[in-house]
């Protein structure tokens, strides 16, 4: 009997192409509207200084579709899946990467997004343009919202936690669990994505034997609306001045991949805060292709499938 071919769209942020494409990509993050010249300059300066023109989130995406593939086809031989990328901002854009599923011919497709928490804002407008793309092309999709309790997620966080923290000799850690902001209306509208964050924050902290942490947002974006705090970058200030804390372990665990966010807003931006104060400040290592995260994904895929 042939196998039945499903067709899985692993959605991602995506990051430009190269250096000449950050306007094209900023202009869409800003729906539509491009950048002043400082804006641009600004998010030229960021991308130059953690990698020097090349984009790592690209390469990560590449990995973690291929290995996705991979691993969903040896977890369930009598299926057949083809993974297809879909990015929010950059191409293939989620909406290709439905026409791509649509022209070959699969029976029906599952989507699945690099970011393991739900928010309206975020996994959720992922999925209604994948929604909108498979409705006009009369394709079947369900979607995995989120996975952020997954045991083999937590499992793989715990095990970088627990790995980083032997690089403080024993001395006291504040562990600060990290995830992007968003705009402060979407606890108004009830939105899960702080309360899965602190979920998965407290599952890690407790499988890893950690008593002293807490959770920070990160990266919040410059527009003139409010967006949840605490910031990171104030934490680290507070907790220095208030608590006399000098070691600081970040888990970024709203990410999944080395990218801007991570080289930069904490690699870069939040070390050079901690190291003016004279704090140690270091940070796990992104999942980006671990076997554990993989296992989570090919997990949640096929689960979906079954519903
Ligand atoms: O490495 C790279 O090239 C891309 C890194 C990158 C990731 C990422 C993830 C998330 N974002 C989320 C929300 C927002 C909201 C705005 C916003 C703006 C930016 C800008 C850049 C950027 N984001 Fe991002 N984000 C990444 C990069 N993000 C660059 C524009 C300049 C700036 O503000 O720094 C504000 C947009 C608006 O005006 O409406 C909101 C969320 C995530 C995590 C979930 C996910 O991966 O989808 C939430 C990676």
């Amino acid at each position: 009997m042939e196998r039945e071919h499903i067709g899985v769209l692993v959605m991602s942020y995506g990051t430009p192409e190269s250096m000449d494409h950050i306007e094209q990509y900023y202009t869409h993050i800003r729906r539509g509207h491009a950048p002043s010249v400082e804006q641009l300059a600004e998010l030229t300066e960021r991308y130059e200084a953690i990698v020097g023109g090349v984009f790592p989130l690209r390469q990560h995406t590449n990995d973690q579709v291929t290995t996705l593939e991979a691993t969903l086809n040896q977890a369930h031989p009598d299926k057949r899946f083809s993974c297809y990328q879909g990015l929010k901002h950059a191409s293939p854009y989620i909406e290709d990467g439905v026409e791509q599923m649509v022209k070959a011919g699969v029976s029906r497709g599952v989507g699945i997004v690099l970011a393991p928490h739900y928010s309206t804002m975020s996994v959720g407008a992922y999925i209604k343009r994948a929604q909108e793309k498979a409705d006009e092309l009369g394709l079947a999709m369900t979607f995995v919202e989120s996975y952020h309790l997954h045991p083999k997620l937590v499992q793989a966080l715990t095990e970088r936690v627990r790995t980083s923290l032997l690089g403080f000799d024993g001395e006291p850690v504040r562990v600060l669990f990290s995830a992007h902001s968003l705009p402060e209306k979407i606890v108004e509208m009830g939105d899960p994505y702080p309360t899965q964050l602190l979920e998965t924050s407290r599952a890690v902290a407790e499988a890893a034997g950690v008593a002293d942490w807490q959770f920070a947002w990160q990266s919040a974006g410059r527009t003139s609306v409010p967006w949840l705090g605490p910031d990171i970058l104030d934490v680290v200030q507070t907790i220095k001045q208030e608590e006399s804390i000098r070691n600081v372990l970040v888990c970024p665990l709203g990410f999944v991949s080395d990218h801007l966010e991570v080289l930069y807003d904490l690699d870069i931006e939040a070390k050079e805060v901690a190291a003016e104060l004279g704090m140690k400040l270091t940070r796990t290592a992104s999942l980006n292709s671990d076997p554990l995260y993989m296992q989570t994904l090919s997990d949640a895929v096929y689960a979906k499938l079954s519903e």
